[in-house]
């Protein structure tokens, strides 16, 4: 069967548009292939970027045993962040999404470009500005935040808003293995974990990244912030609710939940 990543793209586009959520994709073809849903995710980023919107930078998911067990997955995914969805005041905007999560996210602002094959983590932090502590919100298009790894890729992996910290720090300044992140909502932690549950080293998921993209003659440019992926479960985010991620070296980065 062949898949028409153009239509699969606007459909995606609709669900975010309408704000409801939509059946997955896997339940209605015979098989979505990696590649596929990565033609899907592009497609649905040349929409974005034909209304106007720009780059801010990639990310990874699913890069922790936490996030993997949530999900029902066994492989980070890779994802786009368009500028449009990088919230400047720390509030997510609630009548825009359709049932947000929220996660801590460790995320490098890269000074220099990283084009794959072949980059490694210390690549990374060489050409690495600063790290800074971030907020991922994440709102799957799906039914009940249902699908398979497939579909999630398709979905440009949940992306719908981040927040990026303005404290932050040189790469090398400690190490990144062993940075604490807490996270808590509404006063309770709900999570702790340190840099090297994001599989061993942050700096290598963005070396991993780097070398996907390199794959498809794309690379990681200067400029760009790139989220290595939650390390702990994501938690709802709902009116009122605020949340707020607490960093070892890095400070501390809120977000809330606004109608
Ligand atoms: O950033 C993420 O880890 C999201 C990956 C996709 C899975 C999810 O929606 O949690
Ligand atoms: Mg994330």
């Amino acid at each position: 069967m062949t898949i028409d990543h153009a239509h699969w793209a606007h459909y995606l586009l609709s669900a975010v548009d309408e704000r409801r959520d939509v059946q997955a994709i896997t339940k209605q073809v015979d098989e979505l292939s990696i590649d596929d849903a990565y033609a899907i995710q592009a497609a649905l980023l040349e929409l974005q970027l034909g209304r106007g919107d720009t780059l801010a930078g990639a990310k990874l998911g699913l890069t922790s045993a936490a996030k993997q067990e949530q999900m029902g997955v066994d492989a980070p995914v890779y994802g786009w962040v368009p500028a449009s969805t990088v919230l400047h005041d720390g509030v997510a905007p609630l009548d825009e999404l359709i049932h947000p999560r929220c996660e801590p996210e460790i995320v490098f602002i890269l000074g220099e470009d990283l084009a794959g094959p072949n980059v490694t983590a210390d690549d990374v932090l060489d050409a690495t500005d600063k790290v800074v502590g971030g907020i991922e919100v994440i709102d799957s298009r799906y039914e009940k935040f249902s699908f398979t790894l497939t579909d999630v890729i398709a979905d440009n992996t949940s992306a719908a808003r981040v927040v990026i910290g303005d404290e932050g720090m040189a790469p090398r300044d400690a190490d990144l293995t062993t940075l604490g992140c807490v996270f808590e909502v509404d006063g309770t932690i709900t999570g702790t974990a340190t840099g090297a549950a994001l599989l061993g080293d942050p700096a290598r998921c963005v070396a991993m990244l780097a070398n996907h993209l390199g794959k498809h003659g794309q690379k990681l440019e200067a400029g760009w912030l790139v989220m290595a992926g939650a390390a702990t479960d994501a938690r709802p985010l709902e009116p009122g609710t605020t949340a707020i991620a607490r960093y070892s070296h890095l400070g501390s980065v809120t977000v809330s939940g606004k109608v």
